[in-house]
Parts: C-alpha cells; sequence; structure tokens
C-alpha cells in the first residue's frame, strides 16, 4: 500500500467536519497510528458526509407522486408450480449443458454476521443438527460435486465466496481444515466485500476504540464493487463464464447452480434472473419483488409499509397481492456484470439504526449505548433490479418445502432457525425416496413426541441433487430417521 500522506488525510478529514477520528491519535503507538490510517485512508470522508446527509435527512422525492407499485406483470415471471414437465426437463437440460460447457460460475453471499442466529461463527460452518452433523458450506460443496459429475466428466463450476472482514479469515480456515470438501482448491476463491464507517445520529464516523474506526460489512449489494476489486469478475472472464449463480448461504435447501434457473434465464435470454417463494405471511421478513413504475425491484422487507405487506390480491380474495418473496437466489448474465463499473457507486445506502459502541471522545473508553445511537450503512444486492428494463428480467418462483428453508434465529424461535432447517432437509429427503418408491416408516422407538425431522430422511447431495438417481430403492424399506449412504 502506497504510504499515506498523514497530514494530508488529516487535513482531509477536518476540512469535512470528521477530525474527530484523529482526536488521540498524537497518544497512539507507531503500530496503532499506522492502523488507524490504513483505516481512514479506505474512506473518502466527504462522501461518508454525503451518505450520512442523505440518510439521516433523506432528499424528498422529487413531486412525482407516489411510486406505483403492481405484482410483475405475467411475462416477467413462470412458475414452476404450474409449469409443464417438458418445460422443466428442457431448462434443466440446457442448464446441465452450459455447465458441462463450462460457462457457469457461482457466486456465494456469506459475509453477513448472523447477529440473530447468535452464532460467533460464519453462518456456512453453522452445523443445523442433520444425522450427517454437515455444515451449510459442506452441503453447498457437495452439491457443486454433485451437479458437475450430473453434467459430465470435466465439468468446472467455480465458486466465488464473498466474506467481510470478520468472516474472512474463520471461513478460509474452515475450508482449508475440511479440504475444501472434496472441491479443486484452484476453482474457490474467497474474496471480501468492502467496510464502511458507522456514523452517529450527529452525521460524525463513530470510533470504536481510540486507534480505530467502528465499521461494518456494506451490505450484500457491496458484492457488485468487491467482484470488481477483488478480481473476480475478470476471473469469470478469464474462464469464460457467461451464466452466474449469486445466492444466500443461510438456505439450506438452496440449489447451487441450479441447472432448471440457469436453463430458464438463458432460455429467455435475460440478464438478471430471481428465484421466489409464496410469501408466507403479510409480516415475513422477505423483500417483495414487484414492479414499481414500470420497473422490476424489490421493496425490503424492513422498508415495507403495513398497507403495501397486507394488500389483497382483487381477483383472489385472502391471497396477498404482494406475495413473490425475494430469497436472495439471482442469475445474472456475465454481460450485464460486466456494467458493474456504470453504476455500482450508484446503488442507494440503506440506513439501520443500531446500538453502536464507540469510544468517548472525552475519556477514550468504549461506551456500549442502551438505545441506538447511530446508523450503518448498506447497500442491497437487488438495488440493480430497476436498472433493467422488464424484458431483461425474469422471475421464476418455485416451490417453498423444496427450496428454501433460511437459518435466520437461534433456536427456540417459531421459525427460520436450526431446527426447521433440519427438518426442511430430512422431509425433503424422505419426499425424494417416497417418489422413487421406496417405503419409509417412522422407527418404533423414536420418542413418543416425535418430531417432523425424526420422520425424515437425510439424502446426501452426492447421492441426489435435486431426488434424481434413486430409482435403486424402488420397494426398498427405510426406517427414519435415517442418513442415507451412496
Ligand atoms: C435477505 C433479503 C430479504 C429476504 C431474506 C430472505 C437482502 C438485502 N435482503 O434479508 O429480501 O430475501 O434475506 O432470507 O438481500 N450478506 C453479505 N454481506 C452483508 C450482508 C449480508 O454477504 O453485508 C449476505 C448474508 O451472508 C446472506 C445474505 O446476504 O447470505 C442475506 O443477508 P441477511 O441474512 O442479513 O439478509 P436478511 O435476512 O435481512
Amino acid at each position: 500500500m502506497a504510504s499515506v500522506d498523514v497530514a494530508e488525510l488529516r487535513q482531509k478529514y477536518t476540512a469535512a467536519g470528521q477530525g474527530q477520528v484523529f482526536t488521540f491519535y498524537d497518544s497512539l503507538s507507531s503500530a496503532e497510528q499506522a492502523d488507524l490510517v490504513k483505516q481512514l485512508a479506505l474512506f473518502d470522508p466527504t462522501r461518508i458526509n454525503e451518505l450520512a446527509k442523505e440518510a439521516l435527512h433523506p432528499t424528498p422525492a422529487a413531486d412525482s407522486g407516489p411510486a406505483v407499485l403492481e405484482p410483475l406483470p405475467e411475462s416477467a415471471t413462470a412458475s414452476i408450480l404450474d409449469s409443464d414437465a417438458s418445460s422443466i426437463a428442457g431448462w434443466y437440460k440446457a442448464g446441465l449443458e452450459l455447465i458441462a460447457k463450462n460457462k457457469v460460475g457461482v457466486v456465494l453471499m456469506a459475509g453477513g454476521q448472523g447477529t440473530r442466529l447468535g452464532s460467533s461463527a460464519p453462518k456456512g460452518c453453522y452445523d443445523i443438527g442433520l444425522p450427517s452433523s454437515k455444515s451449510l458450506f459442506q452441503i453447498q460443496a457437495e452439491r457443486i460435486l454433485k451437479i458437475q459429475q450430473l453434467a459430465g466428466a470435466n465439468a468446472v463450476v467455480p465458486w466465488y465466496i464473498m466474506t467481510s472482514g470478520p468472516t474472512r479469515g474463520p471461513t478460509e480456515a474452515f475450508f482449508v481444515e475440511n479440504n475444501y470438501f472434496g472441491l479443486e482448491k484452484a476453482n474457490i476463491l474467497f474474496f471480501e466485500q468492502g467496510v464502511l464507517p458507522c456514523i452517529s445520529n450527529e452525521g460524525k464516523i463513530l470510533l470504536e476504540g481510540k486507534g480505530k474506526v467502528a465499521v461494518a460489512p456494506d451490505g450484500n449489494g457491496g458484492i457488485y464493487q468487491a467482484m470488481i476489486g477483488s478480481g473476480v469478475l475478470a476471473d469469470l472472464k478469464k474462464r469464460g463464464i457467461e451464466h452466474v449463480h449469486a445466492y444466500c448461504v443461510d438456505n439450506c435447501l438452496v440449489r447451487v447452480a441450479d441447472p432448471v434457473f440457469l436453463g430458464f434465464a438463458a432460455s429467455k435470454d435475460v440478464d438478471i434472473a430471481t428465484k421466489v417463494v409464496r410469501k408466507r405471511n403479510a409480516t415475513e421478513s422477505v423483500g417483495l419483488i414487484l414492479q414499481k413504475n414500470g420497473r422490476p425491484d424489490v421493496v425490503e422487507y424492513s422498508e415495507i409499509d403495513a398497507a403495501t405487506a397486507e394488500a389483497q390480491d382483487p381477483n383472489h380474495p385472502g391471497v396477498l397481492k404482494f406475495r413473490a418473496a425475494n430469497i436472495v437466489n439471482h442469475y445474472y448474465s456475465l454481460r450485464f456484470l460486466e456494467t458493474i463499473p456504470q453504476w455500482a457507486r450508484d446503488l442507494p445506502h440503506h440506513v439501520a439504526r443500531k446500538k453502536i459502541p464507540y469510544a468517548d471522545l472525552e475519556s477514550g473508553e468504549t461506551v456500549k449505548p442502551s438505545t441506538p445511537n447511530g446508523i450503518k450503512l448498506e447497500q442491497f444486492v437487488f438495488d440493480v433490479f430497476p436498472r433493467l428494463a422488464l424484458d431483461k428480467f425474469a422471475c421464476l418462483e418455485v416451490r417453498r418445502e423444496d427450496e428454501f428453508s433460511p437459518l435466520k434465529n437461534g433456536r427456540g424461535t417459531t421459525d427460520d432457525n436450526p431446527d426447521t432447517s433440519k427438518r426442511d432437509i430430512l422431509l425433503q429427503g424422505r419426499r425424494w425416496l417416497e417418489a422413487a418408491g421406496a417405503n419409509v416408516t417412522v422407527s418404533d422407538d423414536a420418542r413418543s413426541d416425535v418430531s417432523a425431522a425424526d420422520t425424515g430422511i437425510e439424502v446426501p447431495p452426492l447421492v441426489s441433487y435435486g431426488g434424481e438417481g434413486l430409482e435403486g430403492f424402488k420397494g426398498k424399506s427405510i426406517v427414519a430417521p435415517a442418513l442415507l449412504e451412496g
């Protein structure tokens, strides 16, 4: 890193009214001073002021009137639930061919801090309690292995894993410890998203300690600038990748590099496609895929008004009008990703009001506030959608029970927790085996209050990616709960 002119940096921050970050500078050791300067050199205080001003005192929208929100038009959506088997088989075949030709790459968003889950390790390392004790990372790695095998002997699906500062080290170490779960190390690339300073309610950059700025990951929308800065986009191009699947680490049912999704998106020649599930209820914590002023868009659960969330479909009484739930499962054409430099910096920043530990500027002591004292700024990955005309965007509705069971909360909560993740994987395995003609019964010694999970079967990804290849179990009797061996 080029040496930083400290005086110039100090002057820049002071001129921007952010000189308080140097309050303790002279009392720091030279190593601490170097660390602080290295951190401060990452940010432009004038830009931070612009973001903070917009976040704390938003510019009123031009008086173009309230946004017109409507569900996506039929032309931009398809549903697995009502597509015929031949269409699905056609997408599957086309997608597998793209994988066989090494045209497909996978990008994993794994930089979240998993605060609600309460685990200090990265979410991908989490053991949801399966009979195999596999982590989310291992399940996803084995799905990549399996889809490569299904596509053909020479198929390679490179896996780009986005981490954030706190998750980078533990994530890479986990993969090394587990020998990359059988994948080739050369086809797994870790990269780091950016961070942004935490801002006080008065618009000041907060210090976490005397020599450290309080920072937070810049949101999963930081993926775009990170793909440029980390060389991921260049690597995708070098490998001749044309189709990219980007997904959320915490969904244990995710079909990584799903051939059906890839074939669907490629057949429509869109630049972005997204998978959705039917929203569980009006208050579910999911974004809503819809059209806003005629453009594809997503209204996040943290920013939706009750009227929109609860609006009923006029043609289907009792059904939500806005029911296409975002599941952080997106397709991108590489040609679109090559336009990132044109727009990534302009993606809006969303505001999360938080209790942010900060260094008191008098005493230098770290204070843990009891009420929100500032904001974190983050970009959302789906905020790029409105850049597309509807004909370059597509939405594929999939079955929630087959493709979406997010791990958001700790054990003991009502949903989206390790137990619901485990249950959903085991019940899916049972459905697959019964569809193949196996006879599944529940063991006598299962507890009297046998849980749904205890009636399921774990079918490892290397045995079946999506329920295929289980014909050999026809007529076989299997006693649940069980882990199916290959
Ligand atoms: C996300 C979606 C929401 C809905 C929900 C379903 C966004 C912005 N919101 O909300 O619409 O689909 O998931 O489960 O996508 N991540 C990073 N870096 C960050 C922050 C998050 O990589 O700075 C990753 C995170 O590791 C995870 C994904 O993005 O893989 C979603 O993050 P989250 O679980 O914090 O998002 P959530 O549940 O608030």
